[in-house]
């Protein structure tokens, strides 16, 4: 009777071992892009890494193209735990974590090499750690390349006074819109699925991103056709996890989550700069015509914004700026 009770509990268990092994963690993954973007394909990959490395236990699914929101909801899904992982700009993470802000403010970095060097050093790092450690509950994982930001509008942009009565969209965060009026123009914070129309039926007479957003969001194929070199923002994008999702992994997983994210930053940076220069090209024999122009009025006449936003953080201007 005995053995027949250990029998069938051996048997019970069996049965449930192999099961529990084989218990399964999707975590569904934000993205504004579209398939094939290098931030999506950077987060692809990085769940394929996750999946052999953990035998099937974890895994990450894709969800491109904003279907699950624009980013100020998809942050709040995260905030939330309804969606377990997102990349998005970290421009929309300043208004929940203000630490961050310093990374948004314009003219931050000297050029795209600057930033990248910070953000791969101990001061990217501690900005993860700020997000983390906020009561956000978002875990910053790692970071990702957006390039530079330059304006693209109706009429070519050559100096502040060019974007006189100019309205320009600006992602949501009250820095952008100070920086975009400190220009010259008048910033209209507006998300970015909403650019499109806006742009075509006149609600705004420009915007500003980068060459592969200003090319996969359709927006050069609007009356905005100038494309003026500002590179006014240089704005990393950051890959954050719901702290809902995270509390549930044990040190081991959480370990390995945050390697593969950091393997993930390299890769899509290689991912990043081809794109770039593939959609510079596609831009141009699309008819978008690119504007060099002198930086220095637009740096200057943002001074005030840095002085706002980045008293609190002195520190931190200066370890940015004495990274080589
Ligand atoms: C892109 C960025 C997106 C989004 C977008 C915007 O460069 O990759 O995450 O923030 O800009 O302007 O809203």
């Amino acid at each position: 009777m005995k053995l027949q009770r250990r029998l069938i509990t051996g048997l019970v268990l069996a049965a449930w071992l192999p099961l529990s092994a084989h218990a399964q963690t999707v975590f569904k993954s934000h993205d504004t892009h579209p398939a094939g973007y290098p931030t999506v394909a950077a987060v692809e990959s990085m769940g394929k890494k996750l999946d052999a490395a953990t035998k099937g236990r974890l895994k990450i699914q894709t969800f491109p193209g904003a279907v699950l929101g624009q980013e100020k909801e998809a942050v709040e899904q995260v905030q939330l735990g309804a969606i377990q992982m997102a990349r998005i700009s970290l421009g929309v993470i300043g208004p929940v974590v203000p630490e961050v802000d310093v990374f948004n403010m314009p003219f931050v970095f000297r050029d795209i090499n600057h930033m990248r060097a910070v953000i791969d050093g101990p001061v990217g790092q501690d900005l993860l750690d700020k997000v983390s450690a906020s009561p956000a509950r978002l875990i910053g994982l790692g970071w990702m390349d957006g390039g530079s930001r330059s304006l693209y509008t109706k009429k070519p942009v050559r100096s502040p006074e060019d974007l006189k009565g100019q309205k320009i969209r600006m992602m949501g965060n009250p820095l952008f819109v100070d920086t975009m009026n400190a220009m010259g123009g008048n910033g209209i914070s507006m998300a970015y699925g909403e650019v499109f129309t806006s742009l075509q039926t006149g609600v705004i007479d420009g915007a500003e991103n980068n060459p592969p957003s200003y090319f996969t969001a359709n927006h050069y194929t609007t009356p905005a056709k100038y494309y003026s070199q500002t590179h006014h923002l240089i704005i990393p994008e950051i890959l954050v996890m719901s702290k809902v999702a995270w509390d549930k992994l044990s040190a081991d997983d959480q370990a390995l989550v945050k390697k593969l994210a950091r393997e993930a930053q390299l890769e899509q940076r290689q991912l990043w700069d081809k794109s770039v220069a593939d959609y510079t090209a596609k831009l141009k024999a699309a008819g978008v015509e690119f504007i060099q122009i002198d930086t220095k009025p637009f740096y200057d006449a943002t001074e005030p914004v840095r002085q706002k936003y980045g008293a609190k953080h002195a520190d931190l201007m200066k370890r940015i700026a004495a990274v080589k």
